[in-house]
Parts: C-alpha cells; sequence; structure tokens
C-alpha cells in the first residue's frame, strides 16, 4: 500500500509546473513584443507625418546630429517642435515615449523612445529621399540589427 508519492513523481511534477511555466512567460513576452512592434509602427507613422509636414515649411528635413541615436533623437525632437503643422502632429505621440532623460546637445529637450525604451535612433543623409527612423527592437541594442525596426 501506498502512503506517500515517490521523490522521483515530486520531480516529474516540479519539472512538468517549470516547463509550463516557461512556456506560458515565453509566450506573454512574444504577445508583449508583438504589441510594442505595432507601438513603434504607429510612432513611425505619426513620425513620418510630422517629417512631411516638416519638409513642406522648410523644403528640408531636420538634419541628423551626430552619432550617437539619443542626440539624434533630442535633435529630431526639437526640430519638430520648431515648425507648428509638425508640433500638432508630435503630440499624437503617447506621453511614455517622450522622455528627457538626459541632455544629449539640447538642455531639457526631451529624446523620442521607443516602447521597449531604447532612444530612436534618426539618420538623414541630403539627398535621401525620406530620413530613416530606428527602434534598436526587443534587444535595445542597435548593433543586433535583426529585430530592429525602420520605417523604410
Ligand atoms: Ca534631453
Ligand atoms: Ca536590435
Amino acid at each position: 500500500m501506498r502512503t506517500a508519492v515517490t521523490l522521483v513523481e515530486m520531480i516529474i511534477v516540479v519539472a512538468v509546473v517549470a516547463l509550463l511555466a516557461a512556456m506560458v512567460v515565453v509566450a506573454a513576452r512574444s504577445i508583449d513584443n508583438q504589441a510594442k512592434e505595432k507601438g513603434a509602427e504607429g510612432l513611425f507613422s505619426v513620425l513620418g507625418g510630422a517629417l512631411e509636414e516638416y519638409y513642406d515649411f522648410t523644403g528640408t528635413f531636420p538634419p541628423q546630429a551626430g552619432t550617437n541615436p539619443s542626440e539624434n533623437s533630442e535633435a529630431l525632437y526639437f526640430k519638430l517642435r520648431s515648425i507648428p503643422d509638425s508640433r500638432r502632429i508630435l503630440e499624437k505621440i503617447d506621453n511614455s515615449l517622450i522622455k528627457d532623460e538626459d541632455d544629449y546637445g539640447i538642455v531639457d529637450t526631451p529624446e523620442i523612445y521607443d516602447p521597449w525604451g531604447t532612444a530612436l535612433d534618426y539618420q538623414y543623409v541630403v539627398g535621401d529621399s525620406f530620413p530613416k527612423l530606428i527602434s534598436a527592437g526587443p534587444d535595445r541594442d542597435f548593433d543586433k540589427a535583426d529585430d530592429n525596426i525602420t520605417n523604410r
């Protein structure tokens, strides 16, 4: 007659529960990343509209500030804010994505962040048909470009 589960049975139950928990975490993370990807695409479409308004008003796109994404993001926000029609479009961006984490050249100007919390990069070389907006993606690393998201 049995009075208790064996140690082996216990280990199997714990392993199965741990496996199920891990699967739930992976699935939840994937759903979360899909939602954030949509958020990044929405952000790019809003910024694309603001860039078009900027171009209509000035005849050019905002210059790229330098090589540091955060600095580029801050300078882009500053430039887009300076044109009334662009500024109006910027107001559609969720407040959680507009943060002033540091001064990268322009004091007290916020930067634009992707849904994972990394400042966007903004690249524009005179002659380009349209500027490039880049999110570092879920891994928050621009150098690992597999999961990066761009507007073109
Ligand atoms: Ca800043
Ligand atoms: Ca990346």
